[in-house]
């Protein structure tokens, strides 16, 4: 007997709504849960593949423990103990910062990942973590910092009513969209196109996102912020800036046209390899659209310019007035979010309130950076204690950070590692005790944060769609024990951590003025919220705290998790609105346009015009059948297009004497690969494209699938070294790197070019 059962997809930030085909305790079908208020039917095809990501017969079932040096089947008991035992001693010895915590992507796809992390590091107070932030999206949270004192607070392009789209380093086509929530992304392109609106892409290759714009412009890898900084500079010279309504919200405006005067079109052009005159025509385009957004992502993070290129995204939206208006960029206001404080001065945002042991990287939102884990592990320095145990969730950072290799090395030194993990992968092997979360489709969900970036407020919840198997254990439970048990608490009540949270909170409600709740019985309050487990009543909580919600009675046709409960298909709250200045949480109360540590680092930018690399430079790329490091193990998902090779430009092939599917050599900083070439003029002359997250051939894994076509870990090419100084993320585009042709005697295609093999061309210098 089949039934069906609803559940928002956690495999991207689009957040799409699936009606899934259950049989029995296995997921057989999925498609588009048209009724979804969001997603309306949406679905791609690693949603529709749900039910074998979900049922992937290597998922671990149970926790492993390390006995004799192997790791075995074990119970949660003896899992939990062993987690208490193997981490205290080494806290009491060398101090919580011995322990470091590595947070991955996937703990934004889950409740659990959102609920429980902050209290195991409350709890911990250890200083040494390390999340996927900063291989990802923190040069933005800290030009959100910077610019409006709350790393959070990110503007959203609004999608659905925007006359223009300037997107850069981003490819929604292939990644469902990121940093910015929009099921059906591609549709939603297209209606802009179809509305008469424009599109103008820039990346250095022509994605299948490129190939939908109006305007593709194909900029030098790394030269985002020049090219932005020059389109701030024409919108200066030539009387282009108007803020309209932002205007008393902003400060810095005069300040910011002295201190960009010299980024001209032409000073950046030849860095960019782009023409001066078509950076001045981006800028006019941009200022004359009735409404228009700049949006950012990966390609423009991930550089050694990552933050001023993401401030400069806002920069513009703001100059032009496009920023908090409606068809610009937009604050979202999500449900769960806090109740809107009054706008005024805040608390600012620091940054480098500590720094990193061996490196001294500064500290940015609570964390170090990523790419300085390994050292952070096997360097002895005079003063502190390297780490010592490591605690990863949802992380795979042999395969997702810089120089895998050291990484790999680092994590078997360790005294102890837990790893919670579904999966026996290249980072778990090094674990002393694996704790499998359950299948996707036994966890309930909620997107606390991707609510918080989507192009429409809306709230949805799916409870789990098939009962916890036995044996199972809600990863909302494995947090929590864990949390305990590395904490000094092993063995307390689980819900003691629900409780203390609910606690916490209401206690803080009840003592505010401005809270529905003021004066009350946090206890009493506690009493009335409703759901089934420990997360349901957190969940429920913050609806009714929020800014929707019915403040436990005095708004009572607000939120709650009843009500949501009551709507399975999820509750629209309406199109993005203007919310400034209230969300504005610097000290001054106003946008700061020009901040002190942007200010500082434009030195650098400006010595980066006279940047040429004389030969290739790497980027990555992502495919829609992918995620990471983590999907390879899925044949549904495998295959096709979706393969680890490096994409060469025609003309660069033939300079190198490289024929299509030939094995090369890719040659970086941190060490070389042997991939074989796939030779497209997709990618601009002078670069070259290997997907991230392959590399599944080390020993000791359990990945039946993924090893049997393990791919390279294009991270091998990094050192690590290279960073974007204020936010600590890992340079992993716009590397130089070399390519040989290898001649062995194993490349099949030795005897003769094929047919279909592109001409050779003369190699177009670059500027
Ligand atoms: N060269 C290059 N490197 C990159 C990137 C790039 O563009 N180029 N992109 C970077 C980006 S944006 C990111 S976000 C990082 C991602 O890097 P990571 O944060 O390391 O994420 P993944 O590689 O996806 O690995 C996720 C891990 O979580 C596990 N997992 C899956 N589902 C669950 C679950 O429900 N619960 C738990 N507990 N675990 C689960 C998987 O088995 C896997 O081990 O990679 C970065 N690395
Ligand atoms: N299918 C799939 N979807 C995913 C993921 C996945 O791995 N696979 N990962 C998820 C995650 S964790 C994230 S963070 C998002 C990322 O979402 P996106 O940011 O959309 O990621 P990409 O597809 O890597 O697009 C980045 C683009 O930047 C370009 N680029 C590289 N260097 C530069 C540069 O210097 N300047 C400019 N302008 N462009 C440059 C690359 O060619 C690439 O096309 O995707 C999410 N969704
Ligand atoms: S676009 Fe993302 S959220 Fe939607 S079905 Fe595909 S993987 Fe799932
Ligand atoms: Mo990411």
């Amino acid at each position: 007997m089949s039934r069906t059962a609803l559940r928002i997809c956690p495999l991207c930030e689009a957040t799409c709504g699936l009606t899934l085909t259950v049989e029995g305790t296995a997921v057989t079908g999925a498609r588009g849960d048209r009724e979804d208020v969001f997603s309306k039917g949406f679905i791609c095809p690693k949603g529709a593949a749900f039910g074998a990501v979900d049922g992937d017969p290597d998922r671990l079932r149970g926790p492993l423990v390390r006995r004799d040096g192997e790791l075995r089947e074990a119970t949660w008991a003896e899992a939990f103990d062993a987690v208490a035992a193997g981490i205290r001693p080494l806290v009491e010895r060398y101090g919580p910062h011995a322990v470091g915590v590595v947070l991955g992507n996937p703990n934004v796809h889950t409740m659990a990942g959102a609920l429980y992390p902050p209290v195991l590091l409350a709890g911990l107070g250890t200083r040494s973590l390390f999340t996927a932030s900063t291989v990802d999206q923190m040069p933005k949270h800290v030009s959100s910092g910077l610019l409006f004192g709350d790393a959070n607070a990110i503007p959203v392009p609004d999608l659905d009513r925007t006359d223009h789209l300037l997107l850069i380093g981003a490819n929604p086509l292939e990644s469902n969209g990121s940093l910015c929530t929009a099921p059906d992304f591609p549709g939603r392109l297209k209606a802009l196109r179809g509305r008469g609106g424009t599109l103008t892409v820039v990346d250095p290759r022509r994605t299948r996102t490129a190939r939908l714009a109006d305007r593709h412009v194909a900029v030098r890898p790394g030269t985002d912020a020049l090219l932005l900084a020059a389109m701030t500079q024409v919108l200066f010279a030539e009387g282009l800036v108007d803020l309209g309504e932002l205007t008393p919200h902003v400060q810095g405006v005069d300040e910011l046209r002295d201190a960009i005067r010299d980024f001209t079109p032409e000073a950046v052009a030849a860095a960019c390899d782009l023409d001066a005159a078509l950076i001045r025509t981006l800028a006019r385009e941009l200022a004359a659209a009735p409404t228009a957004a700049v949006y950012a992502r990966i390609g423009s993070c991930t550089v050694p310019h990552g933050t001023l290129a993401s401030w400069l995204v806002d920069v513009l939206n703001i100059l032009t007035g496009n920023l908090d208006r409606p068809g610009g960029a937009l604050f979202p206001q999500a449900a769960t979010d806090r109740a809107p404080r009054p706008a005024g001065p805040g608390r600012g945002f620091d940054l480098g309130r500590w720094h990193s042991r061996v490196a001294r990287h500064p500290e940015v939102k609570g964390e170090l950076p990523l790419s300085a884990l390994a050292e952070e592990i096997d360097t002895a320095t005079e003063e502190g204690t390297p780490i010592r145990a490591l605690i990863a969730v949802a992380a795979n950072p042999v395969l997702s950070a810089p120089d895998g290799d050291r990484l790999d090395k680092a994590l078997g030194s360790l005294d102890f590692m837990v790893s919670v993990d579904p999966y026996l992968n290249e980072t778990a092997r090094h674990a002393h005790v694996v704790l499998p979360p359950p299948p996707p489709s036994q966890s309930p969900h909620h997107d606390f944060a991707f609510n918080t970036l989507a192009v429409r407020n809306q709230v949805r919840y799916s409870r789990p769609a098939v009962p916890l198997e036995p044996g199972r254990m809600a990863e909302t439970e494995i947090l929590a024990r864990l949390t305990l048990a590395v904490t000094g608490m092993h063995g307390a009540d689980p819900a003691a951590v629900d409780d203390l949270v609910i606690g916490q909170t209401l206690g803080k409600a009840v003592r505010d003025p401005r809270s529905p709740v003021h004066g009350q019985d946090p206890e009493r309050l506690a009493a009335r919220l409703t759901g089934a487990t420990g997360p349901e009543r957190r969940l429920d909580l913050m609806l009714r705290l929020g800014p929707y919600g019915d403040g436990f009675g005095a708004r009572p046709d607000g939120l709650g998790l009843d009500r949501l409960l009551a709507h399975p298909h999820g509750i629209d709250l309406g199109p993005l609105r203007p919310r400034l200045p209230q969300p504005l949480r610097t000290r001054s109360g106003r946008v700061e346009l020009l901040p002190g540590p942007i200010a500082a680092d434009l030195p650098r930018l400006r010595a980066a015009r006279d940047d040429r690399p004389t030969g290739l430079v790497l980027v990555g790329r992502r495919h829609l059948r992918s995620n990471n490091s983590w999907m390879h193990n899925v044949p549904a998902l495998t295959g096709g297009t979706n393969r680890c090779t490096v994409h060469l430009h025609p003309d660069d092939a033939a300079r190198l004497g490289v024929r299509d599917g030939q094995p090369v050599r890719v040659t970086g900083p941190g060490g070389a690969v042997t991939v074989p070439a796939e030779i497209t003029d997709g990618v601009r002359r002078g670069v070259v494209s290997v997907p991230h997250g392959w590399g599944h051939d080390r020993p000791g894994t359990r990945l039946g699938h993924a090893s049997a076509d393990p791919g390279v870990n294009v991270n091998q090419l990094l050192d690590g070294r290279t960073l974007d100084p204020l936010s600590g993320n890992a340079v992993l585009n716009g590397v130089p790197v070399e390519v040989t042709a290898l001649t062995d005697g194993s490349d099949p295609l030795a005897a003769g070019p094929r047919p279909d093999a592109p001409q050779p061309q003369p190699l177009a210098p670059l500027t």
